[in-house]
């Protein structure tokens, strides 16, 4: 893969509107993953590996529950630091982002927000640490967008639960030692329990064959009459809403690091546009290649906008599920569109693995998948701005 020579496009001077801190923790993340990420990336994508040897650089640059308080081993950041880091590794990869993003805001969130203490102390440090990774089991074989008709249940059988059921689509299951699944009661009541690698009944098999987010570990989660520990069940929120609660701050993150992958095939079509010479003419200056750019910074620039100021509500609490589910929806579509027309711009080089753009597309595909599809996300602001329910 070529030298990462990546230049951040700043078309607006967004860079006023960020603090201090949240700069330092920016190009600490941009400089990480300069240096660790992008000159192993690619291997590790053409061999469909996750490579592990990463987690302690995500965690030192405060990707595992950059908002979780400094007490628990979070970084203590804002929503817009989070973000700004989700967007540099996604500008690495959107598969170490998804890694970062179940670590954070799948397993640490709820933890955090629905656990109690002892759950807590016991799991948000080494997590935060990396010493343990988490996944988050929803999905199932027949429920992926209607994740309320889920059949993975448990029963009460006094001294432990019982849980059974399946899980399938799941990122980092192959290695993680923690997983929060959310499985239904004797009362069809939905509940998040947290089941560790060695529990008897419990196996994580890997999914093979995916052309899409290859350097992620991607796994099913199959429980077979597993005997949970009571402790380990979430007690302070159950219901749908409770995954769904987890969701709205992965998706926010996907929010920030769409618009990572959409910046590096940005600036990487910029600079082959001046170097590539075809008709006697670097091709930047051809108009229909200038046309590619100039719509491409322009989307790049509304959706840096956009993300900012729901950061900025976020922060303040006020930023509503059917928000962060249209940027979401607006930010995956606006880097997916741009990552096929700046592979176009590389001709023949768009396909290899020498340049980023061909992995971001691909990985792109299932970025605007994974944590609700294109359509639901539409569905949900189509919702809040009628009032009437499509999904009922
Ligand atoms: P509905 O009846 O609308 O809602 C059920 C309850 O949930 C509440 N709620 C929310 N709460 C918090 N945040 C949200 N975003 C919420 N959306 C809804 C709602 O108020 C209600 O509460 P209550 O107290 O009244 O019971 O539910 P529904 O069954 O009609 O479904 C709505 C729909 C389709 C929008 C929802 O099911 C949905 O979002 N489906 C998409 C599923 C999805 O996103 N799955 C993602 C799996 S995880 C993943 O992909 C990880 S990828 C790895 C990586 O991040 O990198
Ligand atoms: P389906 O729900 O079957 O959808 C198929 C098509 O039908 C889609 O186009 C969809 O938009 C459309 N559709 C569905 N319902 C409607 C409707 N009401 N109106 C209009 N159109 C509709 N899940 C986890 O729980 N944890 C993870 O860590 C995780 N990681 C993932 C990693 C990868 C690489 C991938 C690909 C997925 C991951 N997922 C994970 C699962 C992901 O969230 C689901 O794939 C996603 O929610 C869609 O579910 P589905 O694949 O079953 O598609």
């Amino acid at each position: 893969m070529k030298p990462d020579v990546f230049e951040a496009p700043d078309y607006y001077n967004l860079d006023e509107l960020l603090s201090n801190e949240h700069k330092l923790v920016r190009d600490a993340a941009r400089a990480w993953v300069k240096r660790d990420v992008s000159p192993i990336i690619e291997d590790y994508a053409q061999k469909a590996e996750f490579p592990k040897q990463i987690i302690t650089g995500l965690a030192e640059i405060g990707a595992f529950g950059p908002y979780i308080p400094v007490e628990y081993g979070g970084a203590g950041l804002d929503q817009i630091s989070y973000g700004l880091i989700m967007q540099e590794i996604e500008r690495g990869d959107s598969g170490v982002r998804s890694t970062a993003s179940v670590q954070s805001s799948l397993v640490m969130y709820p933890i955090w927000k629905y656990g109690n203490e002892a759950q807590r102390q016991k799991y948000l440090p080494k997590l935060a640490s990396g010493e343990w990774m988490g996944c988050f089991g929803l999905t199932e074989p027949d429920h992926g967008s209607n994740p309320g008709g889920m059949v993975t249940n448990f029963k009460d059988m006094g001294d432990h639960y019982l849980l059974n059921g399946a899980k399938m689509w799941i990122s980092n299951a192959p290695f993680a030692q923690v997983a929060v699944v959310w499985a239904k009661d004797e009362d069809d009541r939905i509940h998040g329990l947290i089941v560790e690698r060695g529990m008897e009944g419990f196996s994580t098999p890997e999914t093979h064959n995916k052309w899409s987010l290859r350097a992620s570990a991607t796994g099913e989660l199959i429980f077979d009459n597993v005997k949970v520990p009571k402790e380990n069940l979430l007690p302070n929120k159950s219901g749908l809403g409770a995954p769904l609660g987890c969701l709205d701050s992965a998706r926010y993150g996907i929010a920030w690091g769409a618009i990572g992958a959409a910046m590096d095939c940005y600036d990487t079509a910029l600079r082959y546009s001046k170097e590539r010479i075809q008709f006697g003419k670097p091709i930047g200056q051809f108009q229909l290649q200038q046309k590619k750019l100039a719509e491409m910074i322009t989307e790049i620039t509304k959706a840096q906008l956009l993300t900012w100021r729901l950061g900025v509500l976020k922060n303040e609490g006020k930023a509503t599920s059917a928000q962060i589910s249209m940027a979401k929806r607006n930010n995956v579509e606006m880097a997916i569109n741009i990552a096929r027309e700046a592979r176009q711009m590389l001709g023949g080089m768009g396909i290899t693995g020498e340049y980023s753009i061909m992995r971001h597309s691909m990985n792109l595909e299932s970025v605007i998948t994974y944590e609700g599809t294109h359509d639901i996300h539409l569905l949900i602001t189509g919702l809040d701005i009628t009032g009437l329910n499509a999904f009922k």
